[in-house]
C-alpha cells in the first residue's frame, strides 16, 4: 500500500489522522528513540520530518532512528531540496500556491525531482498555503511570500481549490511553527467544505481542544510539531490523539 493510501484509509477509519512533525535540528537522535515509543503509544498516525532550516540536524540519522522503532508512515516536509532521503517512505511535494514566488511553485520541483526518482521516493503532491498568524513566520521569511490575510476565507477557498484542479492531493494550510494563532476554525470550515481532498492544519496548535476544534471544523490531518519539543509536554499527546480521532468511540 502506498503511503497516500495509508493515510486515506486511517482518515477513513479514524475520522482525522494525527501527525507528528520531527525537525531534526530541534530532537536530537538520542532522544528520538524515547520520544517516538511515546508516540506510538499515544496514538499518533505518522511522522512529518524536516525544518525550514536545517542547521545541525541530520535527516538521514533522524529517519532511520524513527522507523527503527516503529512502523508508522514517515514522510518528509521538506523547507529545501536538500531535504531528501531515501530512508523515507514519502515526501510531501510542495508548491507554495498561497504565494506567487516562481521558485516555490515549480523551481525547486525542478531540482528535486530527478532526486526522488532516484530515491525511489513517494512525492505527495500538496498545496502548501502560508495563513497569516499574527507575526513573521520563519517559513514567511524563507519562502519571500505572503501569507494570505487570515480573515479572508474567501481567498483561502479560491486558492485551495484551484490547488485541487491543478491536481494536489492534499491542502496544508499552514499557520507556520510556533505560530502566534493557529489557523482560524471559519477558515477551515470554507475550505474544507469546498474541496474534496483532505486538509492538512498545522503551526501553533497547543492544546487538545484546539486540534478538536479544527477537525471538527473540517481538518483531516492535523500537524503538531514545536509545542512536544519541550517533554514536560509529551503526556499530552494521547489527550490530543483522542481529540483528532473523533470517529473514535472511547471506553472507559
Ligand atoms: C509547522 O505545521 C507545523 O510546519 C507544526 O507547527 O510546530 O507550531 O506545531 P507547530
Amino acid at each position: 500500500m502506498n503511503t497516500l493510501t495509508n493515510i486515506e484509509n486511517t482518515i477513513q477509519e479514524k475520522g482525522a489522522a494525527y501527525f507528528i512533525l520531527i525537525d531534526p535540528d530541534n530532537l536530537p537522535t538520542n532522544q528520538t528513540e524515547k520520544f517516538v515509543k511515546h508516540c506510538v503509544k499515544s496514538g499518533v498516525d505518522g511522522f512529518l520530518v524536516g525544518g525550514s532550516l536545517l542547521i545541525n540536524g541530520d535527516l538521514d540519522k533522524s529517519i532511520e532512528t524513527i522507523k527503527k522503532y516503529c512502523n508508522l508512515p514517515v514522510i518528509i516536509f521538506p523547507g529545501s531540496v536538500s531535504q531528501l532521503s531515501d530512508k523515507a517512505d514519502a515526501v510531501l511535494f510542495l508548491s507554495l500556491i498561497s504565494g506567487r514566488n516562481a521558485e516555490h511553485l515549480i523551481g525547486k520541483h525542478v531540482l528535486a525531482a530527478p532526486l526522488i526518482k532516484r530515491f525511489n521516493l513517494e512525492a505527495i503532491p500538496t498545496g502548501y498555503m502560508l495563513i497569516e498568524s499574527g507575526k513573521t513566520t520563519t517559513a514567511e521569511y524563507v519562502s519571500e511570500s505572503k501569507p494570505i490575510p487570515r480573515d479572508k476565507p474567501g481567498i483561502a477557498t479560491a486558492t485551495a481549490l484551484a490547488g485541487e484542479y491543478l491536481g494536489m492531493k492534499l491542502i496544508y494550510l499552514e499557520g507556520g511553527s510556533g505560530a502566534e494563532n493557529p489557523v482560524p476554525d471559519e477558515m477551515i470550515e470554507m475550505v474544507s467544505s469546498q474541496i474534496s481532498i483532505p486538509v492538512i492544519v498545522g503551526g501553533g496548535i497547543r492544546t487538545p481542544e484546539e486540534a478538536g476544534a479544527k477537525v471538527k471544523a473540517g481538518a483531516k490531518i492535523i500537524v503538531t510539531g514545536n509545542y512536544f519539543e519541550n517533554e514536560n509536554n509529551w503526556k499530552l499527546i494521547s489527550a490530543f490523539a483522542a481529540a483528532i480521532h473523533s470517529n473514535q468511540v472511547i471506553e472507559i
